[in-house]
């Protein structure tokens, strides 16, 4: 059956299980973008590029499918670059097909010619430049595969316009795929999960650092009744979050640069790390040299440049972690760490004395307040999407999670704009779900042009501004590390109310506890999209996020929330042998 490169395109994309893209057309790119209606594929028309690939990269990690975004050549190409390069520091598995001027004339400066291939190539899995037709189906087929498979990330296709447009016989692509020098892994050495059986057998004061591996191997299950049989506290990292229930006795929460001191404090009294799919990113060690000293340390990835990377490691086991956790299960032996939970619970009630929501409000809105008050409003079940700064840190903190996949964030490039976009990909991909975007009014400003994306798709997503008129985290930097001079960090902003209301989103602004409640219940109850400003504390005590590990301390070197000594010893000694209270920030 003859088909065109376009119809190809679309073709594939339907037998490869795609219902929606996000992008933008132009002229290198318009073939492609002229057939669509007659595969009912939806197309969401973003406002830039970058958001097309950050929508797809929200879509992915909500659905746990692989996300698509489209471009024309040129600036369309390389407007994708921001959002491509999150994708593969996150592991989130993207397809981005963009326009590239006719074979005949690539290499020639030719209107709107770049080299996407070559910009992209260090921040993609993998990417191709298609230059036959006949190459198209299978490439696609591919591209699917690799995004999705093994360790996911985002690939690439480049598509000249000649290729777009020629003809050829189409053959869907069929059978197994089996790549030259690409084989994802499954279960782990028997030997070295053998070795690593021994030590944790062996451990008295283990700890369990699970990472986003646990949610990309679907290991949740499996990882709570490995963590349940060995009596093992669990703390995640930022993208781990979801893997294991925040509200089990044997969570810790989050570790690291802002994680909970009685994790942090728990990794560096270890003497066994179980670091399960994590890659011991910066934020997550502190000083290497001396992170973990006393502990033995396993590490379970199925990266092999992961292993031995960051952290020397006694036993590295190459595998699914899924896989590696149900070999695990049948050899290790039941323990109770009676003694190393009661420390962990001593740890604990300090934090839980510091911890600002404990504490009477005053008139000043803090940030944990109302995403506090989102969570119990929501009852910790919506989708949260977060920007990049302090609110990134106090959402992670205080939006406590049970379920997988409910919060999306860029962990590893940390990119500023990317909250409202891929709070769009993501309700497109569950619109079931509430879903809620946390933003910052500084990265909220990179990409607020999207607004009018939530308005043309009719997407009822909540907006939650964390409006403290400075690139918060930054400026929280400079009241620590240089002298209080908030060089270039104050922000004069917009009414952000009358912003949301030029694009037809409904709005209020909150500058209390009491308004903030009200305004989260009056947005739930609207039935389209709304905005709340959060009229937050710009500095101080009540602006900075706790704990914070200073850049080149150790683990357990945290700046800490002050709190009333009598609050500590009031706490102390409580609780039953591994009943753990939820964690507090402090
Ligand atoms: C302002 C800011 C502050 C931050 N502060 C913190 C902080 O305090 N604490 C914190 O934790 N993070 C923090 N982060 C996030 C941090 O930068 C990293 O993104 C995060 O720690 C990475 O978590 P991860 O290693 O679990 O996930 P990833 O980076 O996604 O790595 C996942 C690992 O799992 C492996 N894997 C994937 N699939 C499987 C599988 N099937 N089986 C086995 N292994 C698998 C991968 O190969 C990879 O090694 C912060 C980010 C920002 C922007
Ligand atoms: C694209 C981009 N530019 C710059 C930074 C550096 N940066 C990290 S956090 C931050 C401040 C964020 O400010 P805001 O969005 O207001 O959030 P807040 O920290 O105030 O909650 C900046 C500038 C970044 N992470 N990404
Ligand atoms: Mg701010």
């Amino acid at each position: 059956m003859k088909r065109t490169g376009a119809q190809i395109v679309w073709e594939m994309l339907r037998r490869e299980g795609v219902e929606v893209v996000f992008g933008i057309p132009g002229g290198a790119i318009m073939h492609t973008y002229h057939p669509r209606k007659e595969y009912s594929i939806h197309h969401v028309l973003v406002r830039h590029e970058q958001c097309a690939a950050h929508a797809a990269d929200g879509y992915a990690r909500a659905s746990g499918r692989v996300g698509v975004a489209i471009a024309t050549s040129g600036p369309g190409a390389t407007n994708l670059v921001t959002g491509v390069a999150t994708a593969m520091m996150d592991s989130s598995p993207i397809v981005c097909i963009t326009g590239q001027v006719a074979t005949p004339v690539i290499g020639s400066d030719a209107f709107q010619e770049t080299d996407i291939t070559g910009i992209t190539l260090p921040i993609t899995k993998h990417n191709y430049l298609v230059t036959d037709v006949n190459d198209l189906a299978d490439v696609i087929h591919e591209a699917f595969y690799i995004a999705r498979s093994g360790r996911p990330g985002p690939v690439l296709i480049d598509l000249p316009k000649d290729v777009q447009q020629a003809e050829t016989d189409f053959v869907p692509p069929e059978g197994e795929l089996q790549l030259a020098g690409y084989h994802p892994v499954g279960a782990g050495d028997p030997l070295a999960v053998q070795q690593a059986t021994t030590l944790i057998n062996g451990a008295e004061r283990p700890v369990i650092l699970a990472g986003h591996g646990v949610l990309m191997s679907d290991a949740m299950d499996v990882l709570r009744s490995f963590a349940e049989k060995t009596k093992t506290p669990v703390t995640f990292t930022l993208l781990g979050k979801g893997g294991f229930p925040a509200s089990h006795p044997l969570a810790l929460g989050m570790m690291g640069m802002h994680g909970e001191a009685v994790a942090n404090q728990a990794i560096q009294e270890a003497d066994l790390l179980l670091a399960f799919g994590m890659r011991f990113d910066d934020r997550v060690t502190g000083k290497l040299e001396r992170y973990a000293p006393k502990a033995r340390k396993v590490h379970v990835d199925l990266d092999a440049v992961e292993l031995n990377k960051i952290v020397p490691v006694d036993v590295a086991i190459l595998g699914d972690l899924r896989e590696v956790l149900e070999q695990l299960m049948p050899l290790v032996e039941p323990a109770s760490h009676q003694e190393w939970l009661e420390q962990i619970n001593l740890w604990r009630a300090e934090t839980h004395a510091r911890d600002v929501v404990n504490r009477p409000q005053n008139s000043r809105l803090l940030a944990p307040h109302f995403i506090n008050a989102i969570w119990e409003a929501t009852l910790g079940e919506a989708i949260l999407v977060t920007d990049v700064g302090q609110h990134q840190m106090w959402a992670a903190q205080y939006y406590h999670l049970d379920r997988p996949h409910s919060l999306i964030t860029s962990g590893g490039l940390g990119t500023m704009g990317f909250g409202l976009p891929a709070a769009i990909g993501a309700q497109v991909a569950r619109p079931d779900k509430e879903v809620w975007a946390i933003v910052g009014d500084g990265g909220f400003q990179m990409t607020l042009q999207e607004l009018a994306t939530v308005i043309q798709e009719q997407l009822p997503l909540r907006i939650a501004l964390c409006n403290n008129n400075y690139l918060g985290m930054v400026r929280q930097w400079q009241e620590f590390f240089y002298d209080r001079r908030y060089e270039s960090t104050h922000l004069v902003n917009p009414d952000f109310v009358r912003l949301a209301e030029a694009y037809g989103i409904r709005g209020w602004r909150a500058t209390n506890l009491e308004e903030s409640c009200k305004a989260i219940a009056e947005a739930r109850r609207h039935p389209g999209p709304t905005l709340i400003d959060f009229k937050t504390a710009q500095e101080g005590e009540e602006g900075n996020v706790y704990p914070m590990v200073p850049a080149g301390a150790a683990l357990h070197e945290m700046i800490r929330r002050p709190v009333p000594r009598v609050e500590i010893e009031s706490k102390q000694g409580g609780g039953d042998e591994t009943h753990i209270d939820r964690p507090g920030r402090g």
